[in-house]
């Protein structure tokens, strides 16, 4: 991996911290920050691909809400080939979506995937088989949450699926301090510093909102999913299906 391609963001001393943004300095390492900072980002991007094989119908809808660079969809086109099936992929941030378009414009295969440079609660969800929103709940305004989830409940085909892999807070206090003790030191056997870590605590703080397992479950149970269970997590991050 070359230098400008390492996430080095929080590296040195920042003195006042500024809030965390999805700008170009992050588009650049983002590949490198994901993965050494989210354990099991590599398994949920497999099994993205597993479930959209099992749950993608011909001439449906997929969406990836949140999508970054695109991993997620990427991890869905190779498993959808010749279904014409349309993978819509959603993201607010311009430096994300034009790397994202690079990137997909580079890869055989992704001719069917719309790019849409939106917010996830404002753009229209239908006819979909599969709905991804790998970590990116957790950005969205708490108040907004409901709304989005029930929005993507109804354009939710009976019988498709819904991805929801999240960072997760938990009650009491003492466990949640063992959890993120658990993940900082996972960021440490990745070359992370312990400067770098809370760095970039104090910038995501306020930014990235964590909720419990159970807040996502009744909530998602309240908008009518009622056959919902994580199938992965590690420490505190975790991956939910919700099938309508
Ligand atoms: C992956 N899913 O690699 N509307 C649209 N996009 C948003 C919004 C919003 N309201 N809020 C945040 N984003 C990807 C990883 S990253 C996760 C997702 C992380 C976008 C934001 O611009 C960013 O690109 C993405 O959600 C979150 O599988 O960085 O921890």
């Amino acid at each position: 991996m070359s230098d400008s391609s390492r996430d080095n963001l929080f590296a040195n001393p920042l003195g006042q911290v500024p809030g965390f943004v999805f700008d170009e300095s992050v588009v650049d390492v983002f590949p490198d920050m994901i993965s050494r900072s989210v354990p099991g980002y590599e398994t949920i991007l497999a099994y993205t691909g597993e479930l959209a094989d099992r749950y993608v119908q011909p001439n449906t809808h997929c969406y990836d809400l949140g999508c970054s660079l695109g991993a997620s969809t990427l991890a869905m086109s190779q498993r959808i080939n010749g279904r014409n099936a349309k993978i819509i992929a959603v993201d607010n941030s311009d430096a994300m979506l034009k790397k994202c378009a690079l990137i997909l414009a580079s890869t055989p295969d992704t001719g069917a995937v719309e790019l849409v440079n939106g917010d996830i609660c404002d753009i229209e969800i239908n006819n979909a088989s599969l709905v991804v929103m790998n970590f990116t709940l957790q950005f969205v305004p708490l108040e907004q949450r409901a709304n989005l989830l029930e929005k993507i409940y109804q354009g939710l085909n009976p019988g498709g699926c819904l991805i929801i892999s999240e960072k997760l807070s938990f009650e009491p206090e003492s466990l949640n301090a063992l959890l993120s003790e658990l993940h900082h030191g996972f960021k440490r056997a990745q070359g992370y510093s312990d400067l770098e870590i809370s760095q970039k605590r104090d910038s995501i703080e306020n930014v990235l909102v964590p909720e419990t397992l159970d807040s996502h479950i009744q909530r998602l149970r309240a908008c009518g999913f009622q056959s919902t269970s994580p199938w992965f997590q590690c420490f505190n991050f975790c991956s939910l299906v919700a099938i309508k």
